[in-house]
């Protein structure tokens, strides 16, 4: 297995594409922008739209990431140039391509097309709102996938997955956002590629959701990208993001300035929102907003044409999860997880093509984002490392669909929380790890779109039906959907007596993929940052001796999960294991309980006192469910204030925050409790006054 980080020259040498390569010249050609009509000096001057948005504004989430608490969410948002993202963005501006390369070529060329934040609201998926011809025309010419899934609802998860080509619980890498080393003999997609002999070039995004690598896995990851970089007759494989759609591009002030989209042309509203001017205000810039992408795909395309190489190249559309109104992002429902996914392949090259491919063909085969790492892989001829748990779609090693996805929720931003399903393409079933949080944690980040806090005005004044009510309300511990006949996934068939055998099914094979995958979500987060500030990966960490008995722990969490009295035994009595992530989700199966957990009380004030952070905090939490929340709250603090790490101090004033505590400023001034980005977010919230249930003017 080759290292990700070793040098690329060392990678270039270990195999080359076993191609006669034609002698041709490589003539750089410098192309004009795909934007069409910048409408700023700066961006008509920038000659880099999409980098410049890449590292300047358009993905605040990263910026936030990189800014260790300096700023907020909604200050490092301020930083963005919006006018840059009034115009349609496609490759950078100044992108030079080579000459053709074409028919002595005896590998195709891949491009792997991502656009942000977007569920299926495109033409060929049968929305009549959407204006997207240049996604309709190529999936006219190519297959449109209707059963795709993006393993996590949110960009850096699901990227992790991608680039290993393994589910980002197995790595640790399943919090939004961390940076957590992952084991070296895992190695990125992009480099396997290269050591097949390809080109790899990457425009621009990376957001990979670890510290192990990042740029230098590609041969190209900045500036304009440069074919004539390729070695003669080289295939190329170009992954390129457009973030147009991204969720920031419902703010405000990164929508266009006029809507094009009419507020009465937008049927898509979902019974799970409120249906007022706000809710339709954002859904008119997503439709525009996806219109613009539209346009720099065809943009892209085009340009791939006028070079000589579209024949050459396999094309793979995609966006990175679903989105981006309320109840979609970040949320395991087939708006947070289906995306749109389309292949084309080229006459020359069908020969790899999944059976039966037929130009403006549909399937409804079962696709995971891990199938399209490996069917890449395979299409390359590169090798497929036996770890990777996807299936390859495609070509002579095309293997038979998985019959479940498994799909997976950690923290998000500064809310913990964990969350794990499965779908069958119809139906879904759901495991809420921790059914005492509520499902919207009001994060400031989503929050800055205005139909969000509209719809939380309302339910704050009762004017939401119990659908457009629950995601303001404490998740239900097990949820299970028939996506078929309820499309939004708001009828929980949980308790039907008809369906009891199948959710028997899907809950064994959940914890089956559980223990496969060796998801090391179970793992309390700050236990994670002090093995990985330790040095060591969490991944390793979990397979030496018996530092992670997942079997044991995956029976008491679904104890915790069941949310039921009659397990209070059973939790006090492990209480006292001397495996601290069995303490940790005892401790938890009794704060979910939350005032039922009383009879344990005396057990969880000994727990309060645990060595390890994670059942304090937890304890502590239980406790203040019981009585004197605010006495709890207080020691929470403290616990924050003696901390070193962000995750464990951000743990203890989330729970302060669960427990609605409102006088930190007669303990504490901010700056004693902040130990980086995601605890500066909680204690921003904190000093607001801002907890679960209240959402300061
Ligand atoms: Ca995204």
């Amino acid at each position: 297995m080759l290292n990700s980080r070793q040098d690329a020259k060392t990678l270039k040498s270990v195999k080359k594409p076993g191609c006669i390569y034609a002698a041709v010249f490589f003539t750089l050609i410098s192309l004009p922008s795909f934007a069409e009509q910048p409408t700023s000096k700066e961006s008509a001057l920038s000659g880099r739209p999409e980098e410049v948005q890449a590292q300047d504004s358009g993905r605040p989430e990263e910026v936030q990431a990189q800014d260790s608490g300096r700023r907020s969410e909604g200050q490092a948002f301020k930083r963005n140039r919006a006018e840059r993202d009034r115009q349609p963005q496609g490759c950078p501006e100044g992108v030079r391509l080579a000459g053709s390369i074409n028919a002595s070529s005896i590998r195709p060329n891949i491009l792997w097309i991502f656009s942000e934040d977007n569920s299926s609201y495109l033409g060929c998926y049968g929305d009549k709102t959407a204006r997207t011809p240049e996604l309709d025309a190529l999936a006219a010419k190519g297959t449109r996938y209707t059963h795709c899934y993006s393993n996590a609802p949110v960009c850096a998860v699901a990227r992790s997955s991608i680039i290993l080509g393994v589910p980002a619980v197995s790595t640790g890498t399943q919090h939004m956002r961390s940076s957590y080393k992952v084991p070296s003999h895992l190695t990125p997609y992009p480099t396997l590629l290269k050591a097949a002999g390809y080109h790899t070039i990457n425009q621009v995004k990376t957001d990979y959701n670890t510290s192990s690598f990042d740029k230098n896995i590609w041969d190209q990851c900045k500036g304009a990208a440069d074919f004539s970089r390729r070695d003669k007759g080289q295939p190329f494989f170009l992954k390129i993001n457009f973030s147009q759609s991204h969720e920031s591009g419902l703010f405000p002030e990164k929508r266009f300035k006029k809507l094009t989209t009419k507020a009465e042309d937008i049927t898509a509203i979902p019974p799970y929102q409120i249906d007022n001017a706000e809710t339709r205000a954002d859904w008119q810039a997503l439709y525009d907003k996806l219109e613009a992408t539209d346009r720099s795909i065809g943009q892209l395309l085009k340009r791939l044409e006028k070079m000589g190489e579209a024949e050459n190249t396999i094309v793979i559309y995609c966006s990175d999860h679903g989105g981006i109104t309320i109840r979609s992002k970040r949320y395991l429902y087939d708006s947070g997880t289906r995306v749109p996914f389309i292949v084309y392949f080229p006459k020359k090259w069908q020969h790899l093509a999944p059976e039966g491919y037929t130009p403006g063909a549909t399937s409804n085969r079962l696709t995971q984002f891990l199938d399209i790492t490996k069917t890449i892989l395979a299409l390359a001829g590169a090798d497929i490392p036996a770890h990777l748990s996807g299936r390859i779609l495609a070509g002579d090693k095309a293997e038979p669909a998985r019959k479940k996805i498994f799909l997976f929720s950690d923290r998000f931003d500064s809310a913990p929380d964990m969350s794990r399903a499965l779908t069958d393409g119809r139906y879904k079933y759901i495991r809420n790890y921790e059914p005492d949080r509520r499902a919207h944690q009001l994060l400031e980040y989503p929050l800055q779109q205005k139909a969000q806090v509209a719809h939380f005005r309302a339910f704050q004044n009762g004017l939401t039906n119990k659908a457009q009510s629950a995601i303001f309300e404490p998740h239900q511990p097990k949820e299970f959907y028939d996506t078929q006949a309820d499309p939004h996934e708001i009828n929980n068939l949980i308790n039907a007596t008809d369906q009891q055998e199948r959710i028997a099914t899907f809950s064994q094979a959940l914890d089956q993929r559980i223990l496969e995958t060796n998801d090391l979500g179970f793992i309390p987060e700050p236990k994670i940052e002090e093995v990985d500030q330790s040095g060591l990966s969490i991944y390793d960490w979990a397979r030496q001796g018996n530092n992670y008995p997942l079997k044991d722990i995956l029976t008491l969490a679904n104890l915790v999960s069941a949310q039921n009295p009659d397990n209070i035994a059973t939790f006090q009595q492990k209480l006292t294991d001397p495996n601290a992530i069995i303490r940790y989700w005892a401790a938890l199966g009794l704060r979910v309980l939350r005032e039922k957990a009383a009879p344990a009380q005396e057990a969880l004030l000994k727990a309060s006192t645990d060595s390890d952070a994670s059942v304090r905090i937890t304890a502590h939490m239980a406790l203040g469910n019981i009585s004197k929340p605010d006495q709890h709250a207080v020691a929470l603090l403290k616990e924050a204030s003696t901390s070193k790490h962000d995750i464990h101090a951000n743990w203890a004033l989330c729970g302060a925050k669960y427990l609605e505590f409102k006088n930190i400023k007669d303990h504490y001034q901010q700056k004693e409790l902040t130990r980086g980005p995601y605890s500066q977010r909680s204690c921003h919230d904190l000093f607001l006054g801002k907890t679960f249930t209240h959402l300061p003017e």
